[in-house]
């Protein structure tokens, strides 16, 4: 299975092609528009989303709300391209307008103007934005139907925004009641604290970055492989999670904590019950070897802050060489809740191409038989 996807941030659309699902996998295009809008959302975003209104429409590879094993092609469309057809229209345009050369600290700019050999920070951007996750998120969410008719399920929440962190553990079924939060936490106090600190970081012009918690459930052990090191599940789903523009440090299970503590307190013991071994605890995050051992798979990201900032950070004007304060026009302060759905996504896709991989199969039928006849 595999996506790609296509589209500037303020270009026409986003596209995306999977190719290498099975047939007759039933499609829900609700759910799809559904991720799409809670990708949207979360306190802290910006002018941008008050335009848009994602919604898939699906070109290629449905016919009648199921797949037909041929590639999946996508269009997720930007409102906002009629406000910059005149600076990004294909069939010409004044790239004079929205020039961007006052590059900011974070982002892509001045690195992807050198590599590119471009004058105009606007022909790296474009790309570079977080805005590609749309088409993520419909592959993602296309994988989890995938996923789900295994009886696979995949979910998250948000644990920390700017330092204020929920350290508790929340059982998988509980996570689902987060989206219906404003920063999708599920401590209610430290979701309020978070708000503040986001309000008070919009005053000061600043931004906001965070913590997100995804979680895999129902995930037969044997995925993966310790044989392969391109194979091993948790170097694939972490490759997926640091893919997501502003990742900066992705763990698995108890994660950094490993380094800190004895073998006695890191190493979940194996257990008989019911004929099925178990493990009472999880530090492994469900994979050990770089391969599911058939616990909840548990994996963290962090989110640095957005790194367009209203205040402007100091740097440099690449069209002058003049130290300046880098662009701002508008910017989310917080685009953690984002951030949280396209986490889920990129790991849904990861999985089900590692699960596809292994079990083939060319239509849905011949690929359950197959997962249910796994031990
Ligand atoms: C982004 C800048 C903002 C964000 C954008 C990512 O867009 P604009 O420059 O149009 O204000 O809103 O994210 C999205 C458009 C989105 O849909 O997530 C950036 O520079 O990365």
């Amino acid at each position: 299975m595999k996506l790609t996807t296509a589209g500037e941030s303020h270009g026409k659309m986003l596209l995306g092609i999977i190719e290498g699902l099975p047939s007759n996998l039933v499609i829900d295009i609700e759910e799809i528009d559904r991720y799409l809008s809670l990708r949207q959302g979360g306190y802290g975003r910006g002018g941008r989303q008050k335009i848009e209104r994602d919604r898939v429409e699906i070109l290629s590879g449905v016919r009648d709300r199921k797949t037909l094993a041929s590639p999946l092609a996508f269009a997720v469309k930007n409102r906002d391209y009629e406000n910059w057809a005149a600076c990004m229209a294909p069939e010409g345009a004044d790239t004079s307008l929205r020039r961007l050369t006052k590059v900011r600290p974070g982002h892509a700019d001045l690195t992807g103007i050198i590599k590119y050999d471009q004058t105009d920070a606007r022909n790296i951007l474009e790309r570079a934005s977080a805005r590609e996750t749309a088409a993520r998120v419909v592959g993602g969410t296309i994988a989890r139907q995938y996923l789900r008719a295994l009886g696979v399920e995949v979910s998250g929440y948000v644990r920390c925004v700017c330092g204020v962190e929920d350290k508790a553990f929340h059982a998988f079924e509980e996570l689902e009641g987060a989206k219906t939060q404003p920063l999708f936490m599920l401590d209610d106090k430290k979701q309020t604290e978070a708000m503040a600190k986001i309000d008070k970081l919009k005053e000061l012009g600043d931004t906001a970055g965070g913590i997100v918690e995804i979680r895999i459930k129902g995930l037969k052990s044997g995925f993966g492989s310790c044989m392969s090191y391109s194979e091993k599940l948790d170097a694939r789903l972490c490759a997926a999670l640091m893919s997501v523009q502003a990742i900066k440090g992705v763990e698995v299970g108890m994660g950094f904590g490993v380094g800190r503590c004895a073998g006695s307190a890191v190493h979940d013991e194996i257990f008989s019950e019911g004929g099925r071994y178990r493990r009472r605890t999880n530090n492994a995050g469900g994979i050990e070897g770089g391969m599911s051992n058939g616990e909840e798979i548990v994996l963290r990201a962090a989110m640095k802050p957005i790194p367009t900032l209203m205040r402007g950070l100091k740097t440099v004007d690449y069209a002058t060489g003049e130290p300046c304060t880098a662009a701002s026009e508008r910017s989310d302060v917080a685009a953690i809740c984002a951030c949280e759905i396209i986490l889920e996504s990129v790991a849904a896709f990861a999985l089900a191409e590692a699960v596809s991989e292994r079990l083939g199969g060319d239509n849905i039928k011949e690929v359950k038989g197959r997962y249910d006849l796994l031990p």
